[in-house]
């Protein structure tokens, strides 16, 4: 198990597109447990294979609360069959976007199927934080960041103060 570098905004490999799991093997559940190693450590709910450079569909979750035994999720080549009409709207963070949150609306039900850690097909029908972290991390396979959901002006006034950020810690 390894904790790996997470990649920060405004990094371009964010904005790639992730590529599916063609087989769920030993390297793609070592990519888990490294995953979920680099998740617990931030400390964060979730995190995207391409959170640490791997363009690959695949994500981890964990909604258990501090203290209480952990709930490791894995979810791989996830796809949204569904989404409900009535929205929720929750405080949003990414660890690719240290220290910044903003409210996002999103729908409050997603039907989600995925391959779970053994390969085999599941399907869940998600509400809550659950949902709502889902459609955060499916948003990372598809190069989207949460600041994409909130208004230009906001979203430009990140981006300007981490591209800054990123060039003081530049050696060039
Ligand atoms: O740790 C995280 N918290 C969080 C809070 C509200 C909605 C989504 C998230 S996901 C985030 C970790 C992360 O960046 N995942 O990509
Ligand atoms: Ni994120």
């Amino acid at each position: 198990m390894t904790i790996k570098p997470l990649i920060i905004l405004p990094d371009p490999i964010l904005r790639q597109v992730s590529k599916p799991v063609e087989r769920v093997d030993s390297e793609i559940r070592k990519l888990a447990e490294d995953m979920l190693e680099t998740m617990y450590d931030a400390p964060g709910i979730g995190l995207a294979a391409v959170q640490i450079g791997v363009m690959r569909r695949m994500l981890v979750i964990d909604l258990s609360k501090e203290g209480d035994p952990k709930e490791p999720q894995v979810f791989i080549n996830p796809e949204i069959l569904a989404s409900s009409d009535d929205r929720s709207v929750y405080e949003e963070g990414c660890l690719s976007i240290p220290d910044y949150y903003a409210e996002v609306e999103r729908p409050a039900t997603v039907t989600v199927k995925y391959l779970d850690a053994n390969g085999v097909e599941q399907t869940v029908e998600a509400d809550g934080l659950l949902a709502t972290c889902l459609q955060h991390e499916i948003d990372h396979l598809n190069g989207v960041l949460f600041i994409d959901h909130i208004s230009r002006l906001k979203r430009d006034m990140v981006i300007k103060k981490f591209t800054k950020a990123a060039r003081t810690k530049a050696t060039i």
